[in-house]
């Protein structure tokens, strides 16, 4: 069994050290030659993990290496999912187990549609890291991962999985998990990424908590029309609870907005609306939303910035 993971960004970097303190062999994806190059010049992961640090040394390639994959992670952001998968498909054996760790929704279906003799799990986490480039990785916390699988016929968890040194949870039934984390992403990051303000911040504020539980509203009625509880209590009690709690973060997509990336609003919101189109449900806030954010990106764009 070996683990390639595809995307080497601070999660797919943090579950490369998960794999090597399990004893699982690992290969880290890398871009390009350029990324690569980076990469050689400690030829390791300095983990920082509550005050201590450690080495890792998972094995680095470019994706161009021609060798068959078994086993692939995939930490790319939501939108990169079939572009990078597509660039290595041929890599890929038909018994290849993939597991998508990601945000957002859509994405899985789509994977399902190009890879339908692949076995194929779900995941969602509340860890926490962040990169220092080229080789530094801080993590804040390994919070909690969920996963269950996408293709019948596959056990709860796939190979090497149990030997994570992480909370972990196998679940039968992953499509209500990825639609908690949906809601709580549509509640919190459009809302912080529009704000400009740190997640916490949306509580202090009548206005923003407002519209929070507007946001929240019109989610529970998506979720509700495919079939799905989100939570025993209101959504917007979870979703704020959630604030509290990373109350000091910035969300993922204000921090992509900052840093001019791409967002994932596609994923999240768009999804929302596109489910709640197809049931005939009017979601008008989380369509400004999806709207505005969109603006904003292609603003930015126009003006080249
Ligand atoms: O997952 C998150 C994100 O930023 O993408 C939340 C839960 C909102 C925490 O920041």
């Amino acid at each position: 069994m070996h683990w390639y993971i595809l995307g080497a960004g601070a999660i797919g970097r943090l579950w490369a050290c998960l794999f090597e303190h399990g004893s699982v062999p690992t290969t880290l994806m890398l871009r390009d030659k350029a990324a690569l190059k980076s990469w050689q010049h400690g030829n390791s992961i300095e983990l920082h993990e509550s005050g201590q640090v450690q080495r890792c040394s998972p094995k680095a390639e470019t994706i161009n290496n021609p060798n068959p994959i078994r086993h692939l992670l995939v930490t790319t952001k939501a939108y990169d999912t079939l572009t990078a998968l597509r660039a290595i498909q041929h890599r890929l054996q038909p018994d290849c187990q993939i597991v998508l760790l990601q945000n957002g929704m859509g994405q899985q279906q789509a994977v399902l549609d190009l890879l339908p003799d692949c076995q194929l799990w779900a995941a969602t986490t509340t860890a926490g890291a962040w990169r220092e480039p080229p080789n530094r990785l801080h993590s804040i916390s390994r919070g909690e991962t969920l996963i269950g699988p996408l293709t019948p016929a596959s056990s709860v968890l796939p190979d090497g999985w149990d030997r994570l040194p992480l909370t972990l949870t196998g679940c039968n039934e992953i499509l209500p998990v990825l639609w908690r984390k949906l809601a709580i992403n549509c509640a919190i990051n459009p809302l912080s990424a529009l704000e400009n303000c740190r997640n916490g911040e949306l509580l202090h504020n009548q206005h923003r908590l407002q519209l929070l539980r507007q946001v929240c509203t019109e989610v529970e009625q998506v979720a509700a029309a495919a079939g799905i509880t989100l939570f025993t209590e209101p959504l917007h009690q979870q979703a704020e609870a959630v604030a509290h709690a990373t109350g000091d973060n910035l969300s993922s997509m204000l921090q992509d907005i900052r840093h001019k990336r791409q967002t994932e609003i596609e994923q999240i919101t768009g999804y929302l609306c596109h489910r709640a189109s197809e049931y005939g449900i009017a979601t008008p806030l989380n369509t400004a939303l999806l709207h505005q954010i969109r603006t904003l990106t292609m603003e930015r764009e126009h003006r080249n910035d």
